[in-house]
Order: structure tokens, then C-alpha cells, then sequence
């Protein structure tokens, strides 16, 4: 098939997991053509999978520049070119709108389905808000077909949207090859790991919280490893509670698989999570994660048997987990391998990406 693919392009996982379907397609020996305003970071060196930049022209009129409608034409030009067989958006806004309108606008000489892939926020956040709750509730409804990726976010979109469309859960996935457990890490002490893009619904202050507290009895360390808005914050927590020298704030990384072989526990306190992504690539690589008991995480992690779960805030809780784990470590690799089994058996590309292609087959077929 030939497959046009928006998602935003940055750290987020919505971009991460858009682009990672992107190249699994390719390899199935799909075409792909990524549309959207800037190169995704983990295209590279993929000749291959085509990609078209969204230029937003401005004017003086415009205070708010129309890149929706940049996207659309855009999204148009590329499907006539290419002779597309479909649009996958990730994130309902504004790419459903997009591709809405992209369909339109070809609707006289081709037929252009789009899929519409919910991540989390573009619901419960953006998609709620009223400035956007109509259109997103609009675009959702006219989807040729929409995924949700976790159950607790399918049910939620349905509940707030009142949408009769169905609404299919297709989980993330992990490339459990490049997420893989390291034969050996480099000697050190016990380690935790945060990977986010450090927005306030993360709560990354409880990591350094959780630090604090698991240093009382185990020599170990953290590492943070993104940018964003809480970051400031949470560096001049780490200076006020004397453990500058136990965490290392990383920044932005492109090389997430090899850090995360490195560490022994992963941590994910956050406020809500339609998935948690960044745990599943954890669990990949072996790693235990401790995460709280929102959204779509209890659909990933079991509790006790491939990692913890606690309230959101409950510091301290998650501190003892993570304690008892790095203070034996031969239990904690032996749950990190049920990690590992867990993102195998349930979240592999094998087992997710045929169900994107088996959806794909239904619209293109116009079921
Ligand atoms: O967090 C966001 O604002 C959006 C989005 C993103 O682009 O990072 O995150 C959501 O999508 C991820 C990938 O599907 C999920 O793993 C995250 O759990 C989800 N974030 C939230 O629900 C807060």
C-alpha cells in the first residue's frame, strides 16, 4: 500500500511511535511518505520512506499562522502525486481536520480514507478543552476508522465524545530488537532511569523524590534523560536535597536504547499516562518499571510480576519498590526478564503492526 503518515515530529511518543510504524511498514515493503512540518527524529538514513515538508507560509494578516490548512494542501498534493491509498494521522488535532479536509478536496477525482489515531492528550486534554471539543468530536466521526492506543483511552474517547463510531484499541508496540537487555552494563552503582519530556503531567520532582528516599539505605543513582518545562525545577530540587552528584540530567538523547540498557529500574510517576510508552521501551530492554495506576499503564504493567504500580504522588511507596528492587538486584533482573517477556509476548511489532496493515486493507477495501 501507499501510506501517508502525519504525526508532530518531536520528542513526544505520539511521534516516536508514528515514525517507529512508518519504518516497520517500509520494511513490510510498504510505500510511506511522512507529511509533516519538520524531519522525524528516527527517520534518518532511511532513503527509502519519502518525506514532505509542510511549509507555512505567513502574512502579515495572519496572527495565528493556518498550518492546518497548510497540512491539508499539503496532505492533497502528496496523495495525487504519489497516488496514496490512504492517510494514517497520529494525534486527532489538528491532523484529522487535515486529512478531513485533504479528502474533500480530492473527493472528485480520488478516494482518500484516513485513519485517525488517538494518543492520550488530543482527548483528555486538548480534545475536552471547548475551543476544540466540536471539531475534534467531528473529526473523530468522520475517520474512515479510528484507533485508540490503550483500552482505558478508547473507552474514555467514547464516554466524553459520545461517538457511535467504533473505535479500535491497537496497543503501542516496541522493536524488541533494538530494545533489547545488554549481555553486560558497565560496572556502577544500582541505577533508575526517567525518560519524558518533562511537562508537568510527568511529575519528574517525584523521581528526584523517590531518589531521595531510596538513598537512605541503597547507594544508587538517576538518571534524567529529556527536556522540557519541569526540568529547572527539578535540577534545583535534586541541589536543595544534596544529591547533585546522584542524578544526571542528560537533555534530549537520540541514543534512548543504549541508556536504558544501562539502568535497572525506570520510573514513571506520572499524573496520567493513556499508555506510557517510554516504560514499554523500558520493559524491552529489560528494565523494571514503576509506574503509577492511571490510564492505560495497569493494560502494560502488572503489578508484582513485571513491575510496580502506586497512587499518583504516593512517593513514598514507589520508593520502597524501587528500594527492595536495587538493594537485590538478582530479583530485580529476574523481573526485569518478565518485563522483557511481557513486551515480547504482548507489544511486539509482529503481533501489533498486521493489525494497523489488517485496518488499513478495511478502508482502502471502503469497509
Ligand atoms: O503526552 C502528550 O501530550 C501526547 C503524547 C505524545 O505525543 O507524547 O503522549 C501520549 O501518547 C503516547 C504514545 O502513544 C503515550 O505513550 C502517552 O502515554 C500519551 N501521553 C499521555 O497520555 C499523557
Amino acid at each position: 500500500m501507499r501510506i501517508g503518515i502525519t504525526c508532530y515530529p518531536t520528542y513526544g511518543g505520539s511521534g516516536i511511535v508514528a515514525t517507529e510504524l512508518g519504518l516497520e511498514l517500509a520494511n513490510r515493503g510498504h510505500q510511506v511518505h511522512f507529511i509533516t512540518y519538520a524531519n522525524p527524529i528516527r527517520l534518518s538514513e532511511r532513503p527509502d520512506i519519502l518525506y514532505h515538508e509542510v511549509e507555512v507560509s505567513n502574512y502579515p494578516l495572519f496572527q495565528y499562522p493556518p498550518y492546518c490548512l497548510a497540512l491539508a494542501s499539503r496532505m492533497a498534493e502528496v496523495a495525487e502525486q504519489y497516488e496514496l491509498d490512504l492517510l494514517h494521522v497520529h494525534y486527532a488535532i489538528p491532523h484529522s481536520v487535515s486529512a478531513m479536509l485533504a479528502k474533500g478536496i480530492l473527493s472528485s477525482s480520488r478516494r482518500l480514507p484516513f485513519v485517525t489515531t488517538l494518543h492520550g492528550t488530543d482527548i483528555t486534554l486538548v480534545g475536552m478543552d471547548r475551543s476544540y471539543y466540536p471539531i475534534t468530536k467531528y473529526s473523530i466521526e468522520q475517520s474512515d476508522a479510528v484507533t485508540a492506543i490503550s483500552e482505558d483511552l478508547r473507552r474514555h474517547t467514547v464516554e466524553v465524545f459520545d461517538v457511535t463510531k467504533p473505535i479500535e484499541t491497537i496497543h503501542n508496540f516496541v522493536n524488541a530488537d533494538l530494545y533489547r537487555p545488554s549481555e553486560e552494563r558497565t560496572p556502577g552503582p544500582p541505577r533508575m532511569i526517567h525518560l519524558s519530556n518533562f511537562r508537568p503531567v510527568k511529575r519528574v520532582a517525584d523521581c528526584i523524590r523517590v531518589l531521595a528516599e531510596v538513598r537512605k539505605t541503597v547507594d544508587a543513582e538517576l538518571w534524567m534523560v529529556g527536556d522540557g518545562p519541569e526540568r529547572g525545577a527539578a535540577e534545583r530540587l535534586a541541589h536543595d536535597l544534596g544529591l547533585t552528584c546522584s542524578v544526571k540530567f542528560l537533555g534530549k538523547r537520540n541514543d534512548v536504547p543504549a541508556l536504558l540498557r544501562e539502568a535497572d529500574v525506570l520510573l514513571m510517576p506520572s499524573e496520567m499516562e493513556s499508555f506510557g510508552l517510554a516504560a514499554l521501551e523500558g520493559m524491552s530492554s529489560g528494565v523494571v518499571p514503576l509506574g503509577t495506576t492511571v490510564g492505560g499503564v495497569p493494560e502494560l504493567i502488572t503489578h508484582g510480576q513485571d513491575g510496580f504500580l502506586t497512587a499518583v504522588g504516593d512517593v513514598e511507596a514507589m520508593a520502597v519498590h524501587a528500594a527492595d528492587l536495587l538493594g537485590d538486584l538478582d530479583r530485580c533482573r529476574a523481573m526485569g526478564r518478565a518485563a522483557r517477556r511481557t513486551a515480547e509476548e504482548r507489544f511486539s511489532t509482529e503481533l501489533i503492526i498486521p493489525k494497523y496493515e489488517a485496518m488499513y486493507r478495511r478502508v482502502v477495501e471502503g469497509g
